[in-house]
């Protein structure tokens, strides 16, 4: 039996989940973010992050290493390709999701997230030096996608990795434009079209109704932030390093345990 200790709006938790459902495996879903459920997420993974898989005694960290031991042990509908070009062309867009789009978006969003009540404005220049790194990195994408999906005909890690990531442009007013990002757009629609993409959608959106129903308590951290390293490495490089160091002197920037 697999469960995943998951969170509705992680884009890594959201991978696994389709990683899950592309392969048709049945699991129960943890919201282990909600406060009830933090110290025994704790207890499977010492960074206190989602996504964790459990399959039977067995626990797994890390969406990436998740999805490869779902390959590993279940080996219909691969999510890596098997030629070994293509093989490096889905790890290498998974490490640009989840170490540098994730990076972008988490850290020009926290103004637009419904869980923190912030009373003040980004830094000057961050959601733009986002939107413009953001853009650079669409372009690469828009010129690398070599068929409906990343590698060609059928979905792999790249595409699941990704696509939760372009969702949730548009929430920050960065809108993909159809004379630029032709070939995203239709990507975005051969993931759409996919059962396995709606059923998650839905996933989603009555998680999200359950979550925010008005007059329901918030079940999640509404304060501080846990910021991991790639996070902090593009604030530094883009020259936001006073902001965070304000956030952490202040007590709402957070590190994982470092163990
Ligand atoms: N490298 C990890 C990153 C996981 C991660 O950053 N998870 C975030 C949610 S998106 C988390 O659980 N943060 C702890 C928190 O917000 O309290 C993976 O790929 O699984």
């Amino acid at each position: 039996m697999i469960t995943l200790y998951d969170n509705p709006f992680s884009p890594f938790a959201r991978k696994v989940r389709l990683a899950l459902r592309c392969k048709e495996l049945p699991f129960t879903s943890v919201d282990a973010l909600a406060h009830d459920e933090l110290q025994s997420l704790a207890r499977k993974n010492p960074r206190v992050e989602v996504p964790v898989l459990a399959d039977g005694d067995l626990i797994v960290r890390n969406s990436a290493e998740i999805v490869a031991y779902l390959d590993d042990r279940y080996g219909s509908k691969p999510l890596l390709p098997e030629e070994p070009e293509l093989r490096v062309r889905a790890r290498e867009w998974q490490r640009i999701a989840d170490s540098v789009m994730d990076a972008i978006l988490h850290d020009i969003s926290l103004w637009f997230w419904p869980t923190h009540q912030r009373t003040d404005s980004p830094p000057k220049g961050l959601y733009e030096a986002g939107k413009s790194d953001l853009l650079v990195l669409l372009s690469r994408f828009e010129n690398d996608l070599l068929g409906p999906f990343v590698c060609g005909e059928a979905p792999s890690v790249a595409d699941i990795a990704v696509y939760p990531h372009i969702t949730s442009l548009k929430l920050l007013g960065i809108e993909l434009d159809p004379t630029r990002h032709p070939r995203v757009l239709a990507w975005m629609r051969s993931m759409r079209d996919l059962s396995w993409v709606k059923a998650d959608q839905l996933h989603i959106k009555e998680m999200s109704a359950l979550r925010f129903f008005a007059g329901v308590p918030l079940v999640y951290e509404g304060k501080r932030v846990v910021w991991r390293g790639d996070r902090i490495e593009w604030l530094f490089a883009r020259g936001f390093a006073n902001f965070w160091i304000r956030e952490h002197t202040e007590g709402r920037a957070v590190l994982p345990p470092p163990l």
